[in-house]
């Protein structure tokens, strides 16, 4: 019995089909800015339960905690039905099939606040140095609940980096229990901020090179990030076991992800 779900919610939602030239584009350059992904309706309910979810788990920002501790909430999809509907059965699904593979799981869902004076910054990276999955073609989508631009924070990529591959960062997990960053040393000069108004959506490669600065602003800069996966994409770092997802289209070779629910749906 197939529990994939196929619903259209075009009241909070707007799908689009990528063109043979986005494709092209993604390839060359490794992301895509895909316009309006999410209706006032969608961006209003988005900011409105996210920010309840925030409130009632974070505290403000503190000099001195980590970044994980000021910016990052994740699993927002298990506390927000539209994020749910959003991940799963939003625009995001069917564009990363066309990207990733055709049999697809969810494989992370995280709220990154960077609110009003969290002058922190976060180095550069890929996505893989932090949970590299096999295979390694794993997409992030950025979608903005609020303008973001270069004064409050918005995020710096370098176009066509993730044509190098992966970088090496030897990430151990006790790093990754500590929550060390990453930073590695990039040639910013052909690096593009991406400005966005919120309810745009940017889709980059695992390996797209890409930090963001300080919230210098008066106005926070609130983002969801969601990441899809190939279905039997595995955890290199976790002795190869299946990262754990909703199955969203397709088939997987893995009992344990044909039967994962991981929904409010
Ligand atoms: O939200 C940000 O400013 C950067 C976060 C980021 O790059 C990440 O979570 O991979």
């Amino acid at each position: 019995m197939s529990r994939i779900i196929d619903r259209k919610y075009t009241q909070d939602f707007i799908y689009r089909v990528l063109s043979e030239a986005d494709l092209s584009f993604y390839e060359d350059q490794g992301y895509l800015l895909l316009g309006r992904t999410l209706t006032d309706r969608g961006l209003s309910l988005m900011q409105k339960q996210c920010m309840e979810v925030w409130n009632a788990h974070k505290e403000s920002f503190k000099e001195g905690k980590t970044w994980t501790q000021n910016a990052l909430l994740s699993d927002i999809h298990h506390c927000s039905d539209v994020a749910c509907r959003y991940f799963f059965s939003g625009p995001l699904v069917d564009i990363s099939v066309s990207l990733v593979a055709p049999n697809l799981k969810g494989a992370s869902s995280q709220l990154t606040f960077k609110m009003r004076h969290n002058t922190q910054s976060f180095h550069w990276h890929q996505d893989t140095g932090y949970a590299e999955l096999a295979p390694d073609n794993t997409v992030t989508t950025l979608t903005a609940l609020d303008d973001c631009d270069v004064e409050n924070g918005c995020l710096w990529i370098v176009p066509g980096s993730h044509k190098q591959g992966r970088i090496n960062v030897n990430y151990t997990n006790e790093d990754r229990k500590s929550q060390v960053e990453i930073k590695l040393d990039v040639d910013e000069s052909q690096a593009r901020p991406m400005e966005m108004k919120a309810g745009e959506c940017l889709v980059f490669h695992n390996w797209m090179l890409h930090k963001s600065e300080g919230n210098r602003s008066d106005r926070d800069r609130r983002v969801l990030f969601l990441r899809y996966a190939d279905a039997d994409a595995v955890e290199v770092y976790n002795e190869h076991k299946p990262r754990l997802g909703r199955l969203l289209r397709g088939v997987t070779k893995f009992p344990e992800i044909e039967t994962y629910e991981s929904s409010l749906l």
